[in-house]
């Protein structure tokens, strides 16, 4: 059978339409999970798939399902998906790439009357991003049984409000059992410069980092900015400061890709004429070789009881994430390759430095990833963009990846 292409067009239109909802004002997106603005991030892609004829089912944790059909009901589905909540200054791809590209390719499958063996599903996970509430992919981990439900329910954001009532707040708690899943793809903007660095079109990902979070509380003592001297305060910013720079240095001196980030910090009381009392930050470290990953946290640790000592303060570190480096199916990560050469695509292995749902899907069913470039490899950001050709490139791989997993029926025409 000919490679089939998707629909650029639609596609693109389609990721223009939901980026409007949540849009911010340097052209990026927020739709912070369970917000208003997720819940109708949700209601549109429902009706979307709705309209492409598929059944769409709601799980527990809001994981939403929406499957087309196969001609053999009692396979498991082939699978893809990804995410639709966004960093709170996020971008118009991230996530919203991969769930998209799963609805074009049912669009694109109905258009040309193609019917696959196994059933097609296309999942929008709850929580990926984990910025709102921790752990990050809360949604794909509840489903492959790394979290607990009821624990996921009661995680609580920075207000005190717990994952359950906020599901239920948005309408999006459903009663969808887990099932089981055939084969995984994930279509995703890389959110580094490899690609575009390389003028390469396609990454046929090998694998993710492994990632450790740590959530730290420093305590000194709230004290005058003025009468204080300088060798009797116990100033828990200073601290905090000292722990950024070991937290880079940490992340400089150790191999296998590794990466550190202080990425969020309150500091009390917060005001400009008191010395600092308590900071709360958190540690987001990532490697591609688990021991070193463990390196990398024993060094920082040994570096904050130093700290503590010489600023005569408290430093309290608590683990709140781990997932060992993962290795996606090496026969699905070959049909994306295969998929790329029979459309005259360029593509290269790649290993991911960002978590993505697949991480927790690949527990589950044999999984694999499809990347295409980002505009200066910038994500997490609002001016996160991505050029239509290249992601309907990823689109198109991923929908022969998927036909071969999921096994044409018969040869409908080509439209
Ligand atoms: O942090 C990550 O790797 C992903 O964006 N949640
Ligand atoms: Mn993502
Ligand atoms: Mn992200």
């Amino acid at each position: 059978m000919q490679p089939v292409e998707v629909d650029s067009e639609r596609l693109w239109q389609s990721l223009m339409d939901l980026a409007r909802i949540g849009a911010t004002p340097k052209g990026g997106v927020k739709r912070i999970t369970l917000t208003d603005p997720d819940r109708q991030g949700r209601d549109l892609f429902v009706a979307w798939c709705k309209a492409a004829g598929m059944t769409v089912r709601v799980d527990a944790i809001g994981n939403i399902f929406a499957r087309r059909a196969g001609t053999n009901a009692a396979l498991p589905p082939v699978m893809t998906g990804s995410h639709l909540d966004t960093q709170p200054s996020g971008g118009k791809f991230d996530g919203a790439y991969g769930v998209l590209a799963g609805l074009e390719v049912v669009r694109r499958l109905n258009e040309l009357g193609i019917r696959t063996q196994a059933p097609i599903e296309v999942a929008a996970w709850t929580n990926e991003e984990g910025s709102r509430f921790v752990p990050t992919m809360m949604g794909s981990g509840v489903f492959a049984s790394v979290y607990p439900l009821a624990d996921m329910h009661n995680q609580q954001d920075i207000e005190g409000i717990r994952v359950g009532d906020a599901l239920r707040q948005i309408g999006y708690e459903g009663d969808a059992q887990p099932h089981a899943v055939g084969a995984y793809f994930e279509a995703h903007i890389e959110q580094g410069p490899i690609l575009e660095n390389t003028q390469t079109t396609i990454g046929a990902v090998l694998g993710a980092l492994g990632q450790r979070w740590f959530d730290v509380e420093i305590t000194g003592q709230d004290a005058h900015a003025g009468p204080t001297p300088m060798d009797l305060r116990k100033d828990a910013l200073l601290a905090a400061s000292r722990l950024v720079v070991e937290t880079n240095r940490v992340a400089r001196s150790y191999p296998d890709n590794a990466r550190a980030t202080v990425g969020h910090m309150r500091v009390f009381p917060n005001s400009r004429n008191v010395v600092p009392g308590a900071v709360s930050m958190t540690l987001d470290l990532r490697n591609a070789k688990d021991d070193t990953l463990r390196a990398m946290v024993d060094d920082l640790t040994a570096a904050a009881k130093l700290i503590q000592t010489e600023c005569a303060v408290a430093i309290a570190i608590k683990q709140v994430l781990y997932f060992e480096p993962s290795h996606f199916d090496a026969t699905l990560v070959d049909s994306v390759r295969t998929s790329a050469a029979a459309l005259g695509l360029s593509c290269r292995d790649i290993v991911s430095g960002a978590a993505h749902d697949a991480v927790y899907l690949n527990r589950v069913a044999p999984t694999a990833m499809i990347f295409v470039p980002c505009d200066g490899g910038l994500s997490h950001n609002e001016l996160e963009n991505a050029r239509p050709d290249q992601l309907a490139a990823g689109a198109s791989v991923l929908i022969n990846a998927m036909l071969a997993a999921a096994v044409v029926a018969d040869d409908a025409p080509a439209a």
